[in-house]
């Protein structure tokens, strides 16, 4: 199967460390859904990054329906079985993804609008969504160990340091980025650092 889309996005990177740890073998292409929009669209028309192909064709998005496609695949999940445990983790992979399209709402609101269309009040807004989601996370590391929960929360935090340091201080979640710290030295996370480079088995 191929995993298209950059790691850069935080969506990707969950998807492409998560499938190492299901010890699930797929390529990689590093495409971008803006520079390269139209070699995006041949495969995936709607241009969403990630974008699986799996070996029979079929063309799916979504990092969390790839990543319950994967799990089906492997036969065994990043998530607790135990119905507590499962909300637990669960809650934690809601605050990290929201985490992460806050995050992107203010990447895009400076990188893709003009200076002069920037609307002072939705940043505002979300970047209160983002630092009470940062908030939950914080407060989520010490019982947190590496599955779906950790995975998509040490993304998270690496995408926010790497896109918008100056949105969320890093000073106000030393758990975070001690968390951080672990997870990135680990081989999955190794293998597919945030930014432009493309995973190789
Ligand atoms: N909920 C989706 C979000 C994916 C997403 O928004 N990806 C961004 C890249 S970080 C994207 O495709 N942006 C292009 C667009 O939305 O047009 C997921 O979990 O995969």
């Amino acid at each position: 199967m191929k995993l298209i889309g950059m790691l850069d996005s935080p969506y990707v990177r969950r998807v492409a460390i998560s499938l190492q740890l299901l010890d699930l073998p797929f390529e990689h292409q590093s495409l971008s859904v803006f520079r390269t929009f139209d070699a995006f669209s041949r495969t995936n028309p709607v241009v969403k990054a990630p974008t699986l192909v799996c070996d029979d064709g079929t063309v799916l998005m979504d990092s969390t329906l790839i990543l319950q496609y994967a799990e089906a695949l492997a036969g065994r999940s990043l998530l607790p079985a135990e119905p507590q445990a499962l909300a637990r983790s669960l809650r934690t992979v809601g605050l990290a993804l929201a985490a992460c399209e806050k995050a992107v709402q203010i990447v895009y609101e400076r990188g893709l609008r003009p200076a002069d269309k920037q609307h002072e009040p939705w940043v505002a807004r979300v970047t209160g969504q983002l630092l009470a989601a940062c908030d939950g996370l914080e407060l989520a590391v010490p019982t947190m160990g590496m599955d779906q929960a950790g995975v998509s929360t040490a993304v998270a935090w690496e995408f926010i340091q790497k896109m918008v340091p100056d949105v969320v201080p890093a000073a106000r979640y030393p758990n975070l980025v001690a968390f951080s710290g672990r997870a990135e030295a680990l081989p999955a996370f190794a293998a597919a650092p945030h930014g432009d480079s493309t995973y190789r088995a």
